[in-house]
């Protein structure tokens, strides 16, 4: 059988796959043991890639609404109804009635990395909201205030440290997030075998608390509080060693100052941890040789998600962690423009604009997902609604089911002028499109990770080629974004061609001025004939490759269908500090701003009784789309309340019962399942679920739909510094099922 190999898209770990094949279906999938970054490893979701790939749900036509329904349409018809409708509200309206959603998948795929910075530019529209804002926005924040670079993301150097420090990862079941890292069971294990420490925060004993040396299961949302009080201790203690970034490093007094307050007696009863417990972690951390503290969704997606995201890199400084090996490095990815030389940047500005209707202000050039609702369902107040989202353009997103509040959301999708979706299923959120434009199965895409390799814990790059050639009817992603661009530019029926050709002009452009560039002084015509691809994407990628830091060209990557290892991560804090200072801004001010609410948090111990709700991750699921592939719908992987004994017992609710979950968006029903993995005054419901809507088309989701956790949220509970939604740690009432009155 002929085998093809193809990087997995199904989550941050990228690892290499064999796909088989049979003429044009991919008939089997196993892990690439010459993959030079992932060496073989695989987990079910890469093993079921021929089954997602196949999709009998997948589109393979585009669709067009046409009296109220949708039906089947030529590429042409498709991209003439975009043309034909966007622009007329654009230039009637203005570029801001127009909204663009961007989900997770789009890190996922080539088109989603190249093609929607230029469909903003091109519409010239504000609002923009991404998945960011129910995930990483506050580690975005943290290092765009610390490193005056919101991408320049620490990541640990899980080879070679001595000593992790998890808060909010569950990496055993996400394989790991904002640190791409291929088998990280496996690492996790080496970490334990050479003699290294492994310290894991979760209010829930996750699979990778239980390989834990230490685990730690605070109240949810307090991680901010914990954290404050590890940076006390050090202060306190003396412990505090920032080594040779101590000359590169401004406020270090001024956070000592900041955390004086903080001391583990004080947050102690907060977080319900003891004391002692966390003056221990803060001295096994400082004493060791190396150490990395690592935070992600849990410490995230909560109230003081950009505070907490803040502190994990100032106890990285603090402890000399940060830049160095064993610490938290920054990866150098092949496709970053090439360093220029150290010295003062531009720093980092937040709010330089504000959502018209709660004025939340802008972070990184977008608004909170969870105020997208209200953007398109709140008239303007007076007069002519200047920027109310009328069109809405969603790339590879399923916000119905992944922000807060979907209900809401729903109506008001089913209220625009206009919905233009690029997403393979009709589903949840795509059955309000008015045109549906599906790419092809991933096994038809070539792949590169652009975003990812920014966050590998090793410095590696690898291209591979679609596996299996386009069928008839199907167009490549980046030829589908390419054409909505010009659509919904005024630009329709320009080849898609020139979209490409037109950003590498640009690239191009601003390069061959740059000394350290390179392509500079360069003719940028002649540089870009010299460009090689199959296509305008890969000519792109071919450049970017090539004014990166290892002047590589895309020729070479093809030459090494395995990827090309570029070593462990390296020191290089020069070549990324941004900040306006040129030094680590470790007390920036908008931090300094928000530690009040922080502080106030110390007296809030919450009632007795309350329950607090948290996520989870099944290794067999994908947020919201990966529930129509039969091997992964099954088993475990279920939709069900996790309540402790104790909470259980106290409620009266039974295993395998149905209660009731009400929070402050509405109320849903779920099946109980008693464990003690969940700590007392915590319940854990899983995100992604909910798939009963009708006029979707998920045939085997369907069957088990599940509820959707974010209907329990209204959509105003937000880390306010950088509009993330709080999806861990709300409050939720719990009741069995046959106590509530029938409405
Ligand atoms: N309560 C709660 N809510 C959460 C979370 C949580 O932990 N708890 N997690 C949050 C996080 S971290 C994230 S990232 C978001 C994700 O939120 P979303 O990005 O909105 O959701 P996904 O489920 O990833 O949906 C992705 C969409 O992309 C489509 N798709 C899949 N492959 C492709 C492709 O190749 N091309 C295109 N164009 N489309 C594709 C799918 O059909 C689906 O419609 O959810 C968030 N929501
Ligand atoms: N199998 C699978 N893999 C995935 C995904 C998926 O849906 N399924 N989604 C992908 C995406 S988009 C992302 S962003 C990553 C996310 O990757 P991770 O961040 O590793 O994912 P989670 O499993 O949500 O881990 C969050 C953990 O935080 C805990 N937690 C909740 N509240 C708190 C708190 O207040 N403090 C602390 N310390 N912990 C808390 C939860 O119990 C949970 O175990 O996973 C990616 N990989
Ligand atoms: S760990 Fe992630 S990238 Fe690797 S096979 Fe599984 S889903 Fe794919
Ligand atoms: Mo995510």
């Amino acid at each position: 059988m002929p085998t093809a190999p193809r990087i997995c898209p199904l989550c941050e770990a990228t690892c290499g796959l064999v796909l088989t094949l049979d003429g044009d279906r991919v008939t089997g999938a196993r892990g690439d043991r010459d993959d030079v970054f992932s060496k073989g490893f695989l987990c079910p979701k890469g093993a079921a890639f021929p089954q997602i790939d196949a999709d009998p749900d997948r589109l393979r036509t585009p669709l067009v609404r046409e009296d109220g329904r949708l039906r089947e349409a030529s590429w042409e018809e498709a991209f003439d109804t975009i043309a034909a409708r966007i622009r007329p509200l654009i230039e009637e309206y203005g570029p801001d009635t127009l909204g663009i959603v961007l989900g997770n998948p789009n890190v996922h795929t080539m088109a989603g990395a190249l093609y929607p910075p230029l469909l903003l530019r091109a519409t010239g529209t504000g609002n923009l909201f991404t998945a960011s804002t129910l995930d990483q926005m506050p580690k975005h924040v943290s290092s765009g205030l610390l490193f005056g670079d919101p991408f320049a993301v620490p990541v640990p150097d899980l080879d070679r440290t001595d000593h992790l420090l998890v808060l909010g990862a569950n990496p055993l079941d996400s394989n790991g997030s904002l640190c791409t890292a291929p088998d990280f069971p496996g690492r996790l294990a080496a970490l334990r075998r050479r003699g290294g420490t492994l310290t894991v925060v979760d209010p829930r004993r996750t699979r990778t608390a239980r390989l834990a040396d230490r685990h730690l299961a605070p109240r949810p949302g307090t991680d901010a509080l914990l954290l404050a009080a590890l940076v006390h201790t050090v202060f306190a203690e003396d412990l505090a060693d920032p080594g040779p970034l101590a000359d590169r490093t401004e406020g270090v007094d001024q956070v000592r100052d900041a955390v004086r307050d903080f001391t583990p007696e004080a947050v102690a009863p907060v977080c319900e941890l003891d004391p002692g417990t966390i003056r221990a972690v803060a001295r096994e951390l400082a004493a060791a040789p190396t150490a990395a503290v690592y935070g992600r969704m849990g410490s995230s997606t909560v109230s003081h998600g950009t505070l907490a995201n803040w502190l994990v890199d100032v106890l990285n400084v603090l402890t000399g962690n940060l830049d160095r090996p064993g610490g938290a490095l920054f990866p150098r990815s092949a496709t970053a423009p090439a360093p220029r030389p150290a010295g003062p940047g531009r720093g980092f500005l937040l709010g330089r604009r504000h959502s018209r209707v709660s004025g939340h202000p802008e972070v990184k050039g977008e608004f909170p997902l969870a105020a997208l609702a209200e953007e398109i369902d709140t008239p303007g107040a007076d007069g002519p609604e200047e920027g109310r989202i009328r069109a809405l353009i969603t790339i590879a997103a399923n916000p119905v089911l992944s922000a807060p509040d979907g209900l809401r959301l729903d109506a008001a999708l089913a209220g625009l002028d206009l919905m233009v979706c690029v997403d393979p299923y009709l589903n949840e959120t795509t059955r309000h499109a008015d045109v549906l434009l599906p790419p092809p199965p991933p096994s038809r895409s070539a792949h590169f990770d652009f975003a990812f390799n920014g966050f590998a814990v090793r410095d590696q790059v690898r291209f591979t080629p679609a596996a299996v050639p386009l069928a008839p009817g199907e167009r490549d992603e980046c030829e589908i974004h390419a054409r909505l661009i010009l659509a919904a530019s005024g630009m329709h029926g320009a080849p898609p061609s020139s979209v490409d050709a037109h950003a590498v002009d640009a690239l191009l452009a601003r390069a061959v001025t740059q000394p350290h560039s390179p392509a500079y002084g360069a003719d940028p015509k002649e540089y870009a004939a010299g460009l090689t691809g199959d296509s305008g994407a890969e000519r792109r990628l071919d450049l970017m490759l090539r004014l990166g830091p290892y002047g590589l060209t895309l020729d070479e990557l093809k030459a090494h269908p395995h990827g090309i290892d570029l070593g462990p991560l390296k020191p290089r804090l020069d070549e990324v500090l941004r900040t306006r200072s040129g030094r680590i801004e470790l007390f920036p001010d908008p931090i300094a701003a928000d530690l009040p609410r922080l502080r106030a948090a110390l007296t809030a111990v919450p009632e007795p009784g309350t329950l607090l709700l948290v996520g989870r991750r099944h290794l067999r699921s994908n947020n919201s789309w990966l529930h129509n592939a039969p091997a992964l719908n099954g088993g475990s992987n279920r939709c069900t309340l996790q309540v402790h004994p104790e909470d259980a017992a106290r409620l009266g609710l039974a295993d395998g019962a149905p209660a009731r979950i009400a929070g402050a968006g509405g109320a849903l029903t779920a099946e109980v399942e008693i464990t003690d993995a969940v700590r007392a005054g915590v319940v854990s419901l899983p995100h992604g679920w909910g798939h009963d809507r009708p006029g979707t088309r998920l045939s085997v989701a369907a069957a088990r739909p599940g509820v959707n956790v974010n209907q329990l949220l209204d959509g105003t509970l937000l880390d306010p510094l950088s509009g993330t939604a709080v999806l861990n740690g709300f409050p939720v009432e719990v009741t069995p099922l046959e106590s509530t009155p029938l409405l």
